[in-house]
């Protein structure tokens, strides 16, 4: 197979058996990611996280690659295409899968608080965010109205940060990692507004991951990715165990 390797800048890149889909012999996992997706960001924290190499390809969701749906239909990000072939579809399992594989900040979480506030995240809260980050395709109401029904998620937050640090107890885990992107995304909608809101705890909670040196790795840009082109490798190697010690 060595004549079929793509042009790559690490020898640890990956190795396409196939010509059209990409069906790969993959020497790491591959991810398909993109950049500003919570999903995919917390996928790319654990993985960053768990020091674990994968094959980032950028995609665009207006214009889906091929490969990406022809390794997983249902075509949304982040998926992991594992070397066995295997694919995992879901963000929170990508996570899972990260930490089994390599866990140095001990973030694996108490099953029920992530199940609970996971729940709770992707559930209502996603819901509210949308409409609340969209408000002109929901015209039926004002944009105060879906920040107030998205806020009684934040307001559970802050309740739960007033009684411990973190979101899961008395240390980080993948609780905190899989909300705070989503949070991220809430307090963007009106910067000036959730910086004079009364959400004190879930401020300096969220200012706290938005500054750790992981999250700077994860946001890291990359081109977007085309058949030709090289895959990338995430993290770069140096950039992570930096981050790791920084954390
Ligand atoms: N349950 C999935 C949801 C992933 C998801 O919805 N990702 C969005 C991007 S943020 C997506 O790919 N949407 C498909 C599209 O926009 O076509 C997960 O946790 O990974």
């Amino acid at each position: 197979m060595g004549n079929m390797l793509l042009p790559r800048r690490d020898p640890a890149l990956v190795q396409r058996a196939s010509p059209r889909y990409g069906r790969a012999m993959v020497e790491i996992p591959m991810l398909y990611s993109f950049r500003r997706c919570p999903y995919a960001i917390r996928a790319r924290m654990a993985l960053a996280a768990a020091a674990t190499p994968v094959a980032l390809r950028e995609v665009m969701l207006k214009e889906k690659p091929a490969e990406l749906i022809a390794a997983s239909p249902k075509a949304t990000v982040p998926v992991l295409v594992l070397q066995n072939g295997a694919v995992i579809e879901e963000s929170l399992e990508i996570m899972r899968w990260a930490l089994d594989q390599n866990d140095p900040l001990q973030w694996t979480p108490d099953e029920n608080a992530f199940c609970y506030w996971v729940t709770r995240c992707d559930g209502e809260f996603k819901h509210w965010l949308d409409r609340y980050k969209y408000a002109d395709r929901y015209p039926e109401n004002a944009s105060e109205y879906y920040r107030n029904l998205a806020e009684q998620f934040i307001q559970s937050l802050e309740s739960a940060l007033l009684t411990s640090s973190w979101m899961g107890g008395a240390r980080q885990t993948l609780v905190d990692v899989a909300l705070f992107p989503f949070i991220r995304q809430f307090a963007a909608v009106d910067p000036t507004w959730w910086q004079t809101s009364p959400y004190t705890m879930t401020r300096c909670w969220l200012d706290h991951w938005l500054h750790t040196p992981l999250f700077s790795v994860v946001m890291k840009k990359f081109p977007r990715w085309t058949p030709e082109m090289p895959d990338e490798q995430f993290p770069p190697a140096t950039a992570n165990s930096n981050a790791i010690a920084a954390q």
